[in-house]
């Protein structure tokens, strides 16, 4: 076999703090949507696994909850799922925000006050902890002062647990082909892992609930979609065009939240339904109906059956 046959596949996880940009660059780099995407930190709560292919290489994305200092039971088991996804992985990518505030001197940034900071700095110290070398690559560079993402590369840089340092914006795409080309290099020599033409590994079920997730964080504020989580509890064919009914619970954890989700008369449920059956729609590229319904259930952040669902580990 000659040295362009060769195929390369291998895993490579993005870590980062919360909102860093980590699902969108997951995003960009399949080419299609895998992973939920807000505004609003901690959005994704499982890791996701993405296929890329890049000439002969393919590579495995896998994007993880941002890394934080916990306090739920779900936010320990999110944050876990993300080192344990840095562990089994080829090349670690550690995805910084460089609008928040960077600082790695120690006890600069303290819990509470400097957030962004201070995630940073646990990952800098997590990667130091377990003698992993990381990529560092510098996100949201659109809009930001060249002399500025200099003095945050080499900040970090200097902590001595990165290899290289790429600069890119997720959003816009600018410098993801040279990251994209890098990643697939580094790929160890192997058969492909996925079939070429498969971009996503989620089941159609929990996509669907994602989906509809991602709508309740982008239409609902404050403590509500971090009180929310969405069950697909039936998926079955509509002979009549070919379509999928899709029905699905939204949890809240107190009576009083069922209104806000509802809206009024039921305004607000049906846009979320809305915006969500339409995205569903093309994803899947077919009619899809959508039901959905809203229940009260205090305690599904302690239901151990969600977790094993998302993959995630209860008792950590
Ligand atoms: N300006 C700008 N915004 C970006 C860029 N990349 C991501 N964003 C925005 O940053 C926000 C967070 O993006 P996500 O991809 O959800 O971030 P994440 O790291 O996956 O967040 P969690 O899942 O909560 O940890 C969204 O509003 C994105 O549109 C970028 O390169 N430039
Ligand atoms: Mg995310």
């Amino acid at each position: 076999m000659s040295e362009q046959d060769k195929t390369r596949a291998g895993f490579a996880a993005v870590i980062g703090a919360p909102n860093a940009g980590k699902s969108t660059l997951v995003n960009r780099l399949v080419g299609s949507k895998v992973s939920i995407v807000t505004q609003k930190v901690q959005t994704t709560r499982f890791p996701v696994r993405g296929v890329a292919m890049q000439g002969q290489s393919q590579i495995v994305l896998v994007d993880t909850p941002g890394i934080f200092t916990p306090r739920r039971r779900l936010d320990r088991a999110m944050v876990r799922s993300a080192w344990g996804a840095g562990e089994g992985a080829d090349v670690v990518v550690h995805l910084v925000d460089v609008n928040g505030e960077i600082l790695v001197q120690e006890g600069e940034a303290k819990p509470g006050e400097r957030r962004s900071a201070f995630d940073v700095q646990s990952i800098v110290e997590g990667l130091k902890g377990s003698g992993t070398k990381a990529i560092l690559v510098l996100n949201k560079i659109d809009g930001m002062r060249r002399d500025k993402l200099l003095g945050a590369a080499q900040i970090l840089f200097e902590t001595g647990v990165y290899t290289e340092v790429f600069m890119i914006s997720a959003l816009d795409g600018s410098g993801v082909d040279d990251l994209k080309q890098r990643l697939a290099d580094l790929m160890p020599e192997s058969p492909w892992l996925y079939p070429e033409d498969q971009s996503a590994d989620i089941p159609a079920r929990l996509l669907a609930a994602e989906i509809t997730r991602e709508k309740i964080y982008l239409r609902l504020h404050e403590e509500l979609p971090y009180s929310a989580s969405v069950e697909t509890t039936a998926f079955t064919e509509v002979a009549k065009d070919g379509g999928a009914r899709i029905e699905q619970t939204i949890f809240v954890e107190r009576e009083g939240q069922r209104p806000i989700v509802l809206g009024k008369g039921g305004q607000t449920l049906k846009l979320i339904g809305e915006a969500s059956r339409t995205e569903l729609a093309e994803l899947f590229d077919r009619p899809v109906h959508l039901f959905l319904h809203v229940k009260v259930k205090e305690n599904w952040a302690e239901e151990r059956g969600s977790y094993a669902d998302w993959g995630l580990d209860f008792d950590v």
